[in-house]
């Protein structure tokens, strides 16, 4: 009988912004994978999974059975094996190639990490949070608000004149990043820059999976309606 399992498995949670990375990058570059659930609150899942990746962070991507961890290495072996013909994520030539490495860790350190504390801190039991923190992760967000808009001056993606793998880790950074912290009227390339990335049909598509699980993120107060229902209903 014919093998019908597909060798890419990704294991991932439809909220997640980690996941998200990988989910528009997939998308982007034209691949198709087995998409697994993953829930951490399960002792028994939770096991399963750091026996197959001991740090536990997801996505986790397997290819063969071989384990692929961390988003920006996942994504560059995904360009490597896999990638329909004629799309890329990560520019043929070094130094282009280096620049988009560069904003992907950006938004990777400066972006979602905050954003990441922001969720853990609502995480917590209300009489348990803890505020200083809170003070710097928001602190943290309006700083790099204000170089990433200064960076987008005349460009329209973040760091190549295609979009890219540094995209990809912007769009779900910013996508609840900006659920925190607002982006300021005076950061206008920023916002629109944040426009052009939830136009794009990757991210846009990657928020429809999403979509039945935003009841459950913590920060869902500041999720703009529109995300919520698309079609304004
Ligand atoms: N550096 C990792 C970060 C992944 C990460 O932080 N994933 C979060 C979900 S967005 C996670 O697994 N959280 C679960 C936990 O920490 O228990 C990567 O790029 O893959």
């Amino acid at each position: 009988m014919a093998h019908l399992t597909l060798p890419l498995v990704l294991h991932y949670h439809p909220l997640s912004s980690y996941c998200h990375k990988v989910l528009i990058a997939l998308d982007e570059l034209g691949i198709d994978a087995e998409k697994r659930l993953l829930n951490l609150g399960d002792p028994a899942e939770r096991a399963a999974f750091l026996a197959l990746w001991p740090t536990g962070k997801m996505p986790l991507l397997v290819d063969g059975g071989r384990p692929v961890p961390e988003t920006s290495i996942i994504i560059e072996h995904l360009q490597r094996h896999h990638a329909a013909p004629g799309r890329a994520l990560i520019p043929h030539d070094a130094d282009a190639a280096l620049q988009v490495r560069l904003w992907d860790r950006l938004f990777d350190q400066y972006v979602m990490t905050p954003m990441q504390a922001l969720t853990a801190n609502l995480l917590r039991p209300e009489n348990n949070r803890d505020t200083l923190n809170e003070a710097r992760a928001r602190e943290a967000l309006s700083s790099a608000y204000a170089w990433i808009d200064q960076h987008l001056a005349g460009r329209t993606w973040i760091a190549d004149d295609a979009f890219s793998m540094a995209d990809c880790a912007a769009a779900p950074a910013l996508f609840y990043a900006v659920t925190y912290v607002p982006i300021a009227p005076e950061h206008g390339h920023l916002a629109g820059y944040f426009d052009r990335l939830m136009e794009r049909p990757s991210v846009k598509r990657t928020i429809d999976g999403a979509r039945p699980f935003f009841q459950y993120y913590p920060g869902r107060q500041g999720l703009a309606r529109r995300f919520f229902d698309p079609d304004g209903h």
